[in-house]
């Protein structure tokens, strides 16, 4: 994630950690006037704006070696710096909402004002102490998931290597080892702490004039809360049915591998057969789905990086070249040295991926604990996303320091990712021009990306439908686990592959839960990276299939993604989506296309079959 993880207070739009240092002294106390003129407002936005700032240069340092080396000290000054984050945040969004309708303010400042009143992860109450307790449980809860362990075998295996062992195990007992003890205990150990946390946040958002928490986090898409879900709903509904297709195919295969008692025919996907924790993407197993003949596409990324003698930097090294190729400056020396890149082996850190900006900058970074297989591949350009975004926009006022909205920002290194097609492979020397499939073998790659790209859409979706419904009050602590195992199965179509025990909190062994890292900028992006890829390869003049499309070298399109991504926040989002690709609508239509050819085979393939759980 781009953005500090978990530190509660950190605003939703610095690009990074966000702390609250020193601002004690010269903090922006000014009273609002009796009557407050458009004059007043920007004075009060320009303080806030340089106040923050400081902040969060001074605050990502802490929760940076927070992350990096996670001990009880470490969690105290975290937790000491988020509150006072929260504090400042709070402070400002009472103040900003004393503004929003004063005569003739301009747009800028409105929105302005509007993320300093609605754009704080979790808010909390100004009662004494609320945002020390927030944070404290905040900060506690992201210590307990970077310390997890499951366990294989009955040995314990901490969460970057069972993450990985769940990719490329297909014993169903280990797999359901894992997958139980990781479930037992990560999850459970945080429930009654994230209860407290969501009470307060929630009395934060009240305060500042919102239903509750779920709803200051839809309120910061350029559009009124509900329409925002309504979207979501829209892009849901164009995309299902393509992951209901790949969910009947995929069930029929691995029950013809693991016969009726491990997975029946019919029903729900045993949810630890899947080659993920989370069940989220499902590539890894991809040569358990991959049909006869055209899916032999005769190479696999994991397999080349390691015959090539890739190892964690040089894998960085490789996403850093493709942006350089696009015409985008070298990182920085300080990315080189700073970062994080593989696990240290003398102490606990938060594995799990996040990209930083830690001076608002040019102090960009990301923090991996990177294993040389083709997810983390696939995740570092991710990363490497968000801190050439993070770059472009730098010069922007702090308050438009981030994504046009949260998905373009989760988007742009996926884009990226979606051109590694074979003929690129080939281009950077890991695979041999003679081995790059033909035509006929299209859709064994369809299926391959399928199987991350469209199997993520439901997780991507039910993560916040869940945390939603946990904020508006309709799940009760008492009903936490089972709303999220309702979810699982009524969007994915998948089941726990053992009973859950009573005290089970099963949403908080996903990182993003008890990180506080809103969910739905994934199910965002995951549309957007395929508009924004139909976009490059347009500019680059491809013809071919969409999938074979690379954009590598190509300088235009680097060019006019630059010209979206120096934007920043500075404009509502369909005018930075439309500086880009020419439309103003987030819309599934570019996904659907890219995977038309193998939705057809899909259906040939289930033809018989009893779709559906
Ligand atoms: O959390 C991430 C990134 C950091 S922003 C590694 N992702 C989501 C996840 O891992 O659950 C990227 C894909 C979805
Ligand atoms: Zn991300």
């Amino acid at each position: 994630m781009k953005r500090l993880p978990s530190i509660v207070s950190i605003i939703a739009l610095a690009g990074a950690a966000c702390s609250v240092p020193a601002f004690a002294d010269d903090a922006v106390q000014q009273s609002v006037p009796a009557k407050p003129t458009a004059a007043d407002a920007e004075a009060f936005v320009t303080a806030a704006e340089k106040e923050m700032y400081d902040y969060i240069i001074s605050a990502s340092r802490v929760f940076w070696v927070n992350a990096t080396y996670l001990t009880d000290d470490t969690n105290a000054l975290a937790a000491e710096t988020g509150a006072k984050g929260t504090e400042m945040q709070v402070r400002f969004a009472l103040e900003a909402a004393k503004y929003t309708n004063v005569a003739g303010l301009s747009d800028e400042t409105r929105r302005k004002l509007d993320k300093l009143r609605g754009g704080i992860v979790l808010p909390a109450p100004t009662t004494e102490g609320a945002a020390t307790e927030l944070n404290t449980i905040a900060t506690n809860l992201q210590s307990i998931y970077g310390k997890g362990r499951g366990t294989l075998a009955g040995k314990p295996v901490n969460g970057s290597d069972i993450e990985a062992a769940m990719g490329d195990s297909r014993d169903p007992d280990q797999l359901k080892e894992m997958w139980a003890s990781w479930h037992d205990n990560v999850g459970a150990p945080m429930k009654d702490d994230y209860a407290r946390m969501v009470e307060i946040a929630n009395q934060g958002a009240r305060e500042l004039g919102f239903k509750n928490v779920g709803a200051m986090w839809r309120s910061q898409y350029d559009m009124s809360a509900d329409e925002f879900a309504a979207l979501t709903e829209k892009l849901w509904q164009q995309v299902k049915p393509l992951y209901d297709d790949l969910h009947c195919y995929t069930r029929t295969k691995l029950n013809e591998k693991y016969g009726d008692a491990v997975q029946a025919k019919t029903g729900p996907i045993r949810a630890d057969l899947l080659g993920n924790m989370w069940a989220q993407e499902w590539g890894n197993i991809y040569e358990v789905v991959a049909p006869e003949g055209a899916g032999d596409i005769g190479y696999d990324v994991t397999e080349l990086l390691k015959a090539n003698q890739y190892d964690p930097l040089k894998m960085v090294k490789g996403g850093e070249a493709f942006f350089s190729s696009l015409g985008f400056a070298p990182l920085p020396e300080t990315f080189w040295q700073r970062s994080q890149f593989v696990k240290p082996a003398d102490r606990e850190v938060i594995c799990h991926a996040s990209a930083w900006d830690v001076d608002n900058k040019d102090d960009i970074r990301i923090k991996m604990c990177i294993k040389v297989n083709a997810d983390d591949f696939t995740t570092i350009h991710h990363e490497l996303g968000h801190n050439y975004y993070q770059r472009a926009y730098n010069k922007q006022d702090t308050l438009h320091l981030d994504g046009a909205n949260d998905g373009f920002h989760e988007a742009i290194g996926d884009m990226v990712a979606l051109s590694i097609t074979p003929d690129y492979l080939v281009e950077i020397g890991l695979l041999d021009k003679a081995k790059v499939p033909g035509a006929d073998k299209d859709l064994g790659l369809l299926l391959r990306q399928g199987m991350d790209k469209l199997a993520f859409l439901p997780f991507g979706l039910l993560v916040d439908r869940w945390r939603w419904g946990v904020f508006d009050g309709s799940i009760k602590p008492s009903g936490y686990n089972d709303a999220w195992t309702v979810l699982r199965l009524q969007y994915q179509g998948i089941t726990p592959p053992v009973e859950r025990p009573d005290d089970a909190f099963d949403a908080g062994a996903k990182y993003h839960i008890p990180g506080n890292t809103p969910y739905t900028r994934y199910f965002l992006a995951r549309i957007l990276q395929f508009q924004f890829y139909k976009a490059a390869c347009d500019i680059a003049g491809w013809t071919g299939p969409l999938h074979r499309c690379t954009f590598y070298g190509n300088k235009e399109v680097g060019n006019r993604l630059n010209a979206m991504l120096e934007m920043g926040a500075s404009k509502p989002w369909p005018d930075a989506l439309e500086a880009f690709t020419g439309s103003r609508e987030m819309d599934g239509t570019a996904m659907v296309e890219y995977f038309a050819p193998l939705q057809t085979w899909l259906k040939e393939q289930n033809k018989g079959k009893q779709c559906g759980w």
